[in-house]
């Protein structure tokens, strides 16, 4: 193993050499396959790890349930002194980064060297991971139900917030830290407990974390597998979502397993959260800050190398400003240089799969025969030592037509391409930003109230996140997160998402000598 990796993995507790165990549900195992961490910036094999075997995925499932049963009891506010101890262990990690100012010593690089995003992005994640436990800290105090107004004489109605069951969490590549956290934080204020499937690609960062919280759990006197782990591929996937003892499938990736977990899981009438496919426009309008609009654009379409869910993949550009803002926009793309994600001041990592530099290919292939403009960008990066990784291009396309019903403006490629469209009315560019199927993120560049107004009112973008003079993404915890339509409708983090997550109980309750009927009626015999 190389240095650079060797010092991240030991600094968290992981070992250089030999297989590491990915399974987790109060003791760790793991006697299934073997799974391969690759690092997307050198190519360098990370780790090997052993995956659950399907006998130690229904122990695990049975020792979540028996964690459960045994945490729904702790009362709330001593699940949130768990989770302020969580905060405490993730905080420490990232601020280990500031105390010793290089690469080797906390969770926000592991996150950097194995999925690839750059070192204050894989930093914002443990940060993002640390707020969203602080909002569950004063949630475990919050929980609150209702007491409704009964119509009958001596009753009242309370609608009471119990513990929901297992969740399971199925997150993705791209957030391989932070959207486990969004889970596990409300879950585990509601008295659930957990099992994280994450992407068999970031087993590490799952690991490094799972370590953290299990010790937590473990000195609080918590059984470990309130917070269980398990790495494995497709078929364990599978089983999770098909298994009945699992209340709650919170699944963040494709659109197209997104159907699959979708259907799979109401068939056996199972909640799910579905967190799929963004296709995430800006509107800049002629009277837009562009000072501020551009390095935001710049950000949401080059940032993690285009691979955030929010990510900007579509721009559409007033006519009047679009020249300068191209050109400006152009500058900003030919300053970028790929490079180590973990050196400060890169600001293009890899792609994090071999298999994404050909998703990024045949796109911009697609462009080029379909009678497209290239302004920049459009190859891999094939020169030493950006060869031994996934490195590509950020690019920026004029495709031939705005017309949303094209194949080019439907798909959501997860790669640094940016597409562009020039309009003459607002109504023209909303028409344009709901007419794909997905609906995560967007964003309008106004300083006029009118188009404010427009915007996020009724006639305007149909996403679950509209932003106004604010980039596609990067949104803090404290907002609930997700999108409508295709992308699943599922909320996650702040808002009312934490409602989704109990058990909710009408309980209607008679304090009266007599038990009248509702609405009056009258069944005396
Ligand atoms: C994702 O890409 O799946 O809003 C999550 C953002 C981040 C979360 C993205 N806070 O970009």
């Amino acid at each position: 193993l190389s240095t650079r990796a060797s010092n991240i993995l030991t600094s968290l507790g992981l070992p250089t050499s030999g297989e590491i165990s990915g399974v987790y549900d109060g003791q760790w195992k793991g006697s299934g396959d073997v799974m391969h961490s690759v690092c997307p910036t050198t190519g360098e094999t990370l780790a090997r790890v052993r995956s659950a075997s399907p006998a130690e995925l229904e122990e695990a499932i049975a020792r979540t349930r028996e964690a459960y049963m045994y945490f729904r009891n702790v009362p709330a506010p001593r699940r949130g002194e768990i989770l302020r101890q969580i905060r405490e262990g993730l905080a420490q990690k990232a601020r280990w980064l500031f105390v010793l100012n290089d690469d080797r010593d906390d969770l926000g690089a592991l996150i950097t060297l194995e999925m690839g995003k750059i070192r204050t992005e894989g930093v914002g994640e443990v940060q993002e991971f640390v707020d969203i436990c602080d909002y569950a800290v004063g949630l475990s105090r919050m929980m609150n139900g209702r007491i409704v107004a009964s119509e009958r004489p001596g009753h009242s109605i309370y609608e009471v917030p119990n513990p929901l069951g297992v969740v399971a969490v199925l997150s993705a590549f791209n957030f391989p830290v932070a959207v486990y956290g969004w889970n596990l934080a409300l879950s585990l204020a509601a008295g659930n407990a957990t099992l994280w499937k994450p992407s068999p690609t970031t087993p590490l960062c799952a690991i490094a974390v799972t370590k953290i919280v299990s010790s937590i759990l473990e000195r609080n006197g918590m059984p470990g597998a309130v917070a269980s782990l398990i790495i494995g591929g497709k078929k364990t996937g599978e089983a999770i979502v098909e298994s009945k003892d699992v209340e709650l499938v919170s699944f963040t990736g494709s659109e197209h397993v997104g159907r699959i977990v979708g259907q799979t899981v109401a068939s056996r009438f199972g909640k799910v959260i579905l967190e799929l496919g963004g296709n995430n426009a800006s509107i800049v309008m002629p009277d837009a800050d562009l000072s501020l609009a551009l390095p935001s654009v710049f950000f949401g379409a080059v940032g993690t190398a285009g691979q955030r869910c929010t990510s900007t993949r579509r721009l559409y550009l007033h006519r009047s400003i679009a020249p300068e803002f191209l050109e400006r926009l152009q500058k900003l793309y030919r300053s970028i240089k790929p490079g180590d994600p973990l050196i400060d001041g890169t600001l293009l990592g890899p792609l994090h799969t071999h298999a994404a530099i050909e998703t990024y290919s045949k796109a911009v292939d697609y462009l080029q025969n379909s009678g497209a403009e290239i302004l920049t960008g459009g190859s891999q990066y094939t020169e030493a030592p950006f060869d031994a990784g996934n490195f590509v291009q950020p690019t920026i396309a004029i495709p031939k037509s705005p017309n949303t019903k094209d194949y080019i403006w439907q798909t959501e490629t997860f790669a640094p391409i940016l597409n562009v469209a020039i309009f003459d009315h607002l109504e023209e560019a909303i028409g344009w930003n709901n007419g794909v199927p997905q609906g995560l993120s967007s964003s309008l560049w106004t300083r006029d109230l009118k188009n404010l107004g427009k915007w996020i009112g009724p006639a305007g973008s149909d996403a679950g996140i509209v932003n106004v003079n604010v980039g596609t993404s990067g949104a803090e915890i404290g907002a609930a997160f997700g999108g409508n339509k295709s992308t699943g409708w599922g909320r996650e983090s702040g808002g009312d998402s934490w409602k989704q997550y109990v058990r909710w109980s009408a309980c209607t309750v008679n304090f009266s000598d007599e038990a009248p009927l509702a609405q009056g009626v009258n069944f005396t015999a």
